[in-house]
């Protein structure tokens, strides 16, 4: 076991929660054993989009083990249309117009993998096997895969209220952008496109929903992110009071913001519980999670920039064309692309646009960055591209029109306000420990040679938006006997809160690390909460875990000086013990004060018990930001890419846990730099999704990974006590533009500008063998 410094936040503390996951000794929903449970099977649409003219479930009841099937008519009146999360004004409900989203679906598909049918049988392969015999009787329907097809004169409409298949569309302008294209000297544009990604968690969704004797409700244990979040959905879907619904996400084994909100299969399998009165589990297959667990990314980009000799960028305009899928669950996403469109830079004048597309394929929700790799990934090409139009280094351009360092919080004409950074430090740190100088020489040295392996080296500086409210609450309770147990209403899977959140606790209440215990995850016994995504944790839930931990430590050293006898604001806590100032001798340690906390002889005035709630509403966003260096050889003879360096520098703040930073980090490394090199997943123009199974979509393996160079700078945010920002997305968002400006740097003397993702042996061989060099 690690030595415990008495100074545990900052501390190199191994995690909490790695024994029992490593040693397989706790429990996911696939592990949960119940008596009499059943297994639930869906029948899903192989068409884009169709008409369902009927379902024959005989031969599927027919089979021995088989208790049940289910269809949407059997679900009507009995679930309504699930929440859908469109944009504009704060969502909708789920009832909106013509844009239901049903948990199985009663007349129409609108992409291959949309659940029709649930069959429910003793065993999980029984079920499986069942499903085949369910015979549906299709009417395929011309359908659209394109987000430009669908919005073109003609095309299949998804939805009858959404012309044109548009959902929503946005605009951000400030300044005055189209005076400043009118008069400009050099326009640079590029069109970018963010190909669409699968969120392949290790463990893939699951639910089990049972009936709860005690109430007449239910319990849904579920792969997600924030329980409680699902579990006000469901209860509004199934029209139950939320206290009769409870929900526990057991261990989750990753989610990426795939896991959020309520899916059709949840709901279905609620509703199955509650009508056969059995409990009932469903986990999903690996081609299930490719086809109808929500996909991420998939935007096209259109720049132009107004730029002047020096690098200076005076005005952009940006149009963000998003392909949501055939429902509308996250549409938000490329709004949050504009809130970041200008990146790391003061730019005056924007003219920032979206449009969201309805199409025949699986819908688009959130993936590891939502919005904000997207951004960060136009604005970071986007500037490289302008360097290499006008001869500059692509880090003079970027020193030239970086937001400086005294102008924050910085008004950002996107509407953002950054909190605090400080970007040409982070940048010079990474070009610096990169060795980039040195870096440049071995490149012209190696083109000069005509070596089969040539050199590129690509930056990217980012800034993100994290720490999304509307709150965060947590409850601290020291038990009778000294022990510290902590419930948080975020809800980890996989980023390690028991473990930097009982930091936080031991520092402040003088408790050991290894006498706290972190609970999250349950909506019967943890308070009210919204879960874990957009890198909210820390900066909102640790937040609330600390001032909780303050209110409890404020009334320990009241019940310490009574039976010091002393006055309480004599009281501190030095060396884990509650102790008259100056007096050290005389302290006593938080077990003795919880004894007396909960016995009989407190002083008059003070209530029984040693606990407090504290819900946190952070005043604005925290805004992360760093840069980071990627250098990669490409093979000549076939393209392939190998990144061989790879040098991060985020600025998260101040650190709580940083080898849990450091993890995150190389997670998000390697998803961002899988996204420019390895991953997409590709449509035929008919909404058959042709990338099925990891037989097609390539998830990065260790050994395309380097080994990473991770640093820092530390620039606290004024906005929460704990000046922490978000770092669980933060890389992924770096990652990806550094990459790809790194092949480009590296292909340019072959005259490419711009290459789009992912970055395959094929495509960059292709480059090179239609260059004229
Ligand atoms: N931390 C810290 N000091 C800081 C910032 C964070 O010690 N200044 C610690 C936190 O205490 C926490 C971890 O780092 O233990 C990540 O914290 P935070 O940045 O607050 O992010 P969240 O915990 O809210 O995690 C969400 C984020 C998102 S949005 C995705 S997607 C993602 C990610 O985290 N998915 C993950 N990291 C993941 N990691 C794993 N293993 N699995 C996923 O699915």
């Amino acid at each position: 076991m690690a030595t415990i410094p008495s100074k545990l936040m900052g501390a190199e503390v191994k995690r909490k929660e790695d024994p029992r996951l490593v040693t397989g000794a706790s429990a996911y929903v696939g592990d949960i054993a119940l008596p009499g449970l059943h297994h639930v099977a869906f029948v899903r649409s192989p068409h884009a989009h169709a008409r369902i003219r009927g379902i024959d479930a005989s031969a599927a009841l027919r089979r021995p083990g088989v208790r049940a099937v289910l269809t949407g008519k059997d679900l009507q009146g009995q679930c309504a249309p699930l929440p859908l999360a469109g944009g504009g004004e704060g969502g909708q409900s789920g009832d909106a117009g013509g844009r239901k989203h049903l948990a199985l679906s009663l007349d129409r598909v609108r992409h291959v993998g949309e659940a029709v049918a649930a069959v429910v049988a003793a065993s999980e392969a029984i079920a499986r096997d069942a499903v085949d015999d369910v015979r549906v009787d299709w009417e395929p329907l011309p359908s659209v895969a394109d987000p430009f097809a669908a919005m073109a004169e003609g095309a299949p409409l998804l939805h009858a209220d959404a012309p044109r298949n548009v959902e929503h569309e946005n605009r951000i302008t400030a300044g005055e952008p189209d005076a400043v294209f009118a008069r400009a000297r050099r326009v640079v544009r590029q069109r970018m496109v963010n190909q669409r990604l699968c969120g392949v968690p290790l463990e893939g969704r699951a639910v089990l929903a049972a009936p709860d004797p005690l109430t007449g409700g239910l319990t849904v244990w579920v792969t997600n992110q924030a329980p409680h979040g699902f579990r006000n959905e469901l209860a509004g879907a199934l029209g139950l009071p939320q206290n009769l619904l409870r929900v526990i996400a057991p261990e989750v084994g990753g989610g990426f913001g795939v896991k959020f909100g309520v899916y059709p299969e949840d709901a279905t399998l609620a509703v199955i519980a509650r009508r056969l009165r059995i409990p009932v589990r469903w986990v999903e297959t690996r081609t299930e999670h490719m086809l109808a667990t929500t996909h991420g990314r998939d935007q096209v980009a259109d720049l132009e920039a107004v730029v002047e000799d020096d690098g200076a960028i005076a005005a952009l305009r940006m149009h963000v064309v998003a392909n949501i899928g055939a429902y509308p669950i996250f549409t938000f996403i490329p709004d949050l692309t504009l809130f970041m469109g200008v990146g790391v830079y003061r730019i005056p004048a924007v003219d920032l646009r979206s449009t969201c597309v309805f199409t025949n394929t699986t819908p688009v929700a959130a993936y590891r960055g939502a919005g904000r790799p997207e951004a960060a990934y136009y604005i970071e090409r986007l500037v490289d591209v302008i360097a290499a139009e006008l001869g500059l280094a692509p880090e003079a351009v970027r020193r030239r029109n970086f937001i400086p360092p005294d102008a924050f919080p910085y008004q950002a004409p996107t509407g953002q306000r950054y909190d605090s950074g400080q970007y040409d430090r982070a940048l010079t740190k990474a070009l610096d420990v990169a060795g980039v100088a040195a870096l440049r020489k071995e490149q012209a040295a190696r083109l000069e040679r005509g070596d089969r392996h040539l050199l590129g080296v690509g930056m990217a500086c980012y800034v993100e938006m994290c720490g999304f409210g509307p709150f965060e609450s947590a409850v601290v309770r020291v038990e009778p006997g000294g022990a510290v147990t902590a419930y948080t209403g975020t809800s980890a899977h996989g980023q390690g809160h028991e473990t930097t959140f009982a930091q936080i606790i031991a520092d402040h209440l003088g408790v050991d690390f290894e006498k706290v215990v972190v609970r999250h995850g349950d909506t019967m016994n943890t308070p009210m909460g919204n879960g874990t995504g957009g890198s909210r944790s820390l900066a909102v839930g640790g937040t609330a875990i600390l001032n909780a931990t303050l209110k409890v430590q404020d009334k320990a050293r009241r019940i310490a000086a009574h039976m010091l006898e002393a006055a309480a604001d004599d009281v501190v806590l030095a060396d884990g013990r509650y102790q008259v100032r100056g007096a050290p001798a005389s302290g006593v340690t938080l077990a003795q004060i919880a004894e007396r906390a909960y016995g009989a002889a407190l002083p008059d005035g003070v209530e029984s018990g040693l606990e407090a709630t504290d819900f946190f509403r952070p005043p604005q966003l925290v805004y992360p930001f760093g840069a980071h260096v990627a250098v990669v050889e490409i093979d000549r003879e076939t393209g392939r890419v190998r990144v061989t360096r790879y040098v991060s520098v985020d600025d998260c703040g101040v650190r709580i846990s940083p080898m849990i930073v450091a993890g995150q980090v190389h997670g998000g490394l390697a998803q961002g730099i899988a996204q420019a090199l390895l991953e997409g997943l590709v449509y035929a123009p008919d909404g058959q999704l042709v990338t099925g199974s990891l037989m097609d979509y390539a998830v990065p393996h260790a050994d395309d990974l380097p080994s990473f160079t991770t640093d820092a700078t530390v620039t606290p945010t004024p906005f929460n006590p704990l000046g922490a920002k978000g770092i669980g997305e933060a890389a992924t968002i770096g990652s990806t533009p550094a990459v790809v400006n790194a092949v480009v740097d590296a292909l340019r003397p072959f005259g490419v500008r711009h290459l789009d993702m992912p970055l395959r042996a094929e495509q960059v061989w292709r480059a090179l063998s239609s260059s004229a060099r």
